[in-house]
């Protein structure tokens, strides 16, 4: 380091008494290190010139193109792998480039006939799954004669003619001693680890955050570049596979002594009441309960949701389990009574598991399976978790017809996905068989800012005065107007217009009949606090928030946002014989012991319970660990709770609720991470046919 140092000082030195003299100097050097090292420079700049070209021809926004961190961050890679080959004596080092070179073109153009297909970047997780290599090949087979994704061939080509050349040269054969090569393979690892160095003082946290989800392919490739989102891509893919390794007899123990000491519960007034119907579950996005309670100007946000509660089963006092895997963790706690995953997600990192889930319990008594949702089939790795969940036809974004003008926020509007799912719903009722179906919809998604294209809903306070010459006049108050809350709400007021639109057609077609419908809201949407505190706490007079002193102020706290995030769960029958109203603590992981005891179907391995067998007895536990029950919520990271009935809380139920808590987390983890299902299932098949001998 100090010999570096003093080689800087120098050098500087030397400029400053000699300019014009060291800058030959410098400009002699540059030449002899390009012409030493012509064939490592036409790797490097053949694989960062491809990796920067298959962005651009993916992503086409100013965003993108104007992005210098993924070039950094190919270059940096490209560099450090680069700088082995100069360990190896001449003809060998050839053939090492020439490998890379061919990876790193493979890699640009698996990558853009992938795109070409699915808007999406591969991943070898999903290749590495058999039902997944079909569609990928048939991708292959309809894209090749793309000119755009055979242009990085040129990359090899351009290397190896550069390589021929260069053999012509008599000094290109002469192999350097050992310890020269050593000294360049560090001096290049150097680069690269500088290079590496700048691109990781630049991180966000946001960046780092999808980073290690490594879902969101498209954010990863724009901003670290496709070389460092396969590697990525490869290390979260293998890491399921390396920490399965180990602990799994402990694991299994585990398993074995939580399913042996959990309370089941035998048949109650529910018990098959819906079994034969029609199921249509809606998975409303961002969708949270206090919207219901909330009017403007006479007007209810949400009227259309509000009519469901009152003709149908409604439970009040339900939350999401989310983890990081926000809809998707929603989508595999709803299907399978399982909770998100310690690390990574479900979806992501452990998509070849077995699962046991609503749509392949119902499949088996023959419904017919689908799930509907307008975005990219590859968001959250859909494309390959709905098949494992049983859905037998995923109609993504592909199916439906999407404009810029049906266009609101994330992609297809809730209006115009529901009404081009009619047509598929009659489809599938002409089967003439029973269905099951999610319709997972997407306009309420953050950031609420498309607020021109929802349907016109003011979030002020109006009021009509009359003035000093006797007229009347109308004055605002601006209240939400401009809160991000604000919008959130003129978003679900649009999406609450789309589900009310979407009954109507239901019931138009004949879809309605034998039919019930499911809806839950997937998570809350993460509004700021300070937003909830001033619609709780408007003062019109002075267009602020009251002051903390004054009576009438809601001291809406953190355990207040923490209750607040409940969703919206409702069961309606059309018919309109079940009309219920159940305020217990309920949880996403307890929609299907509740549901399949009605349809007639069971899960074993699930780990919530039927609300209507459990009731006051439930308790709802997060990812995080903090759990909540009728009586108190906790708060495992400040080891503090909050009494919900103003009763004392002993310490000992506290205890109790905290063990139950942990078990529960690492017993679902454990499930999914040791494939825990397969595994009892294989024992158990084999204890099966022992027994038949
Ligand atoms: C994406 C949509 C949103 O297709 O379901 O996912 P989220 O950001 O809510 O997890
Ligand atoms: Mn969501």
């Amino acid at each position: 380091m100090k010999k570096i140092r003093t080689k800087i000082k120098n050098f500087c030195l030397n400029i400053k008494k000699d300019p014009k003299g060291k800058l030959l100097y410098l400009k002699k050097r540059i030449k002899t290190y390009v012409t030493n090292n012509v064939l490592f420079l036409t790797y490097v700049f053949t694989c960062v010139i491809n990796a920067t070209l298959l962005r651009f021809f993916t992503m086409k926004t100013m965003e993108n193109y104007l992005a210098f961190k993924p070039i950094l961050a190919d270059f940096a890679i490209v560099v450090i792998i680069g700088s082995i080959g100069y360990l190896f004596k001449k003809d060998k080092s050839f053939i090492y480039y020439l490998v890379w070179e061919i990876i790193f073109t493979a890699i640009c153009l698996i990558n853009s006939i992938y795109y070409t297909f699915y808007t999406s970047f591969a991943s070898v997780s999903m290749l590495s799954l058999t039902q997944f290599i079909a569609p990928v090949g048939d991708a292959v087979v309809e894209n090749v004669l793309q000119l755009k994704d055979l242009i990085y061939l040129w990359g090899p080509i351009v290397f190896v003619i550069v390589h021929l050349k260069l053999k012509k040269r008599a000094d290109y054969k002469r192999n350097l001693p050992f310890s020269q090569r050593k000294k360049k393979t560090f001096k290049h690892l150097l680069v690269g680890g500088i290079c590496v160095a700048l691109f990781t003082i630049t991180l966000t946290s946001l960046e780092i955050g999808r980073f290690s989800k490594q879902w969101n392919r498209e954010y990863i490739v724009m901003r670290f570049g496709i070389y460092t989102y396969q590697i990525n891509d490869v290390i979260t893919s293998v890491q399921p596979k390396v920490s399965s390794l180990f602990g799994l007899d402990n694991a299994t123990k585990k398993f074995h002594d939580y399913f042996a000491n959990r309370k089941e519960h035998t048949a109650n007034e529910y018990t098959g009441i819906f079994e034969g119907k029609n199921v249509i579950a809606i998975h409303a996005e961002s969708m949270q309960s206090f919207v219901m309670n909330l009017s403007f100007n006479g007007q209810e946000v949400t009227p259309n949701l509000n009519k469901l509660a009152r003709e149908g089963m409604f439970f009040n006092n339900f939350y999401s389990q989310v983890s990081v895997g926000t809809s998707s963790d929603t989508e595999l706690t709803v299907n399978t009574s399982l909770m998100p995953t310690h690390n990574g997600t479900a979806f992501v990192s452990y998509s070849d598991r077995t699962y046991i889930s609503m749509p392949l319990l119902l499949k088996e008594k023959g419904y017919y399976t689908f799930s509907m949702h307008a975005n990219t089939a590859d968001f959250w790795n859909r494309r390959v978790m709905h098949e494992k969940l049983g859905y037998e036809r995923f109609y993504s974004k592909k199916d439906f017809e999407v404009t810029k003008d049906n266009t609101i926020g994330l992609g297809l509007s809730d209006k115009s996905f529901f009404s081009q799912a009619i047509p598929y719903l009659q489809e599938i009722k002409n089967k003439g068989v029973p269905f099951f179906g999610t319709f997972i919809t997407l306009t309420n998604h953050t950031p609420f800012s498309d607020v021109e294209k929802y349907d016109p809903f003011d979030v002020d306070i109006k009021e009509t005065i009359t003035n000093e010459q006797g007229q009347v006049e109308e004055i605002s108050y601006p209240y939400m107007e401009g809160t991000k809350l604000g919008n959130y709400l003129k978003s679900i007021h649009y999406a609450d217009a789309a589900l009310g639109q979407f009954i109507t057609d239901l019931r138009n077609n004949g879809l309605l009949d034998n039919t019930i419908i499911v809806l839950y809201g997937d998570h809350d949407a993460r509004l700021p606090k300070n937003d909830y505190v001033r619609l709780y706490n408007y003062d019109k007079l002075t267009d602020s928030v009251l002051d903390k002193d004054d009576p009438n102020y809601y001291d809406f706290d953190s355990y207040q946002y923490e209750l607040n995030r409940k969703v919206p769960f409702i069961i309606w029958d059309p018919t309109g014989e079940h009309v219920t109203i159940n305020s217990n603590v309920m949880g996403m992981y307890d929609v299907l012991p509740t549901l399949s005891n009605m349809l007639g179907v069971n899960n074993p391995y699930q780990l919530g319970h039927d609300i209507f067998s459990i009731k006051d007895d439930n308790i709802v536990v997060f990812p995080n660990g903090n759990w909540v029950t009728n009586t108190v919520y906790y708060n495992s990271q400040k080891g503090e709770y909050l009494s919900l009935r103003d009763e004392a809380i002993s310490e000992e139920d506290i205890q109790k609720c905290n063990e139950y808590s942990e078990s529960l987390l690492d017993v679902s983890n454990d499930i999914i991470v040791y494939d825990l299902i397969l595994r009892d299932r294989q024992q158990t098949e084999l204890f099966n046919k022992e027994n038949e001998k």
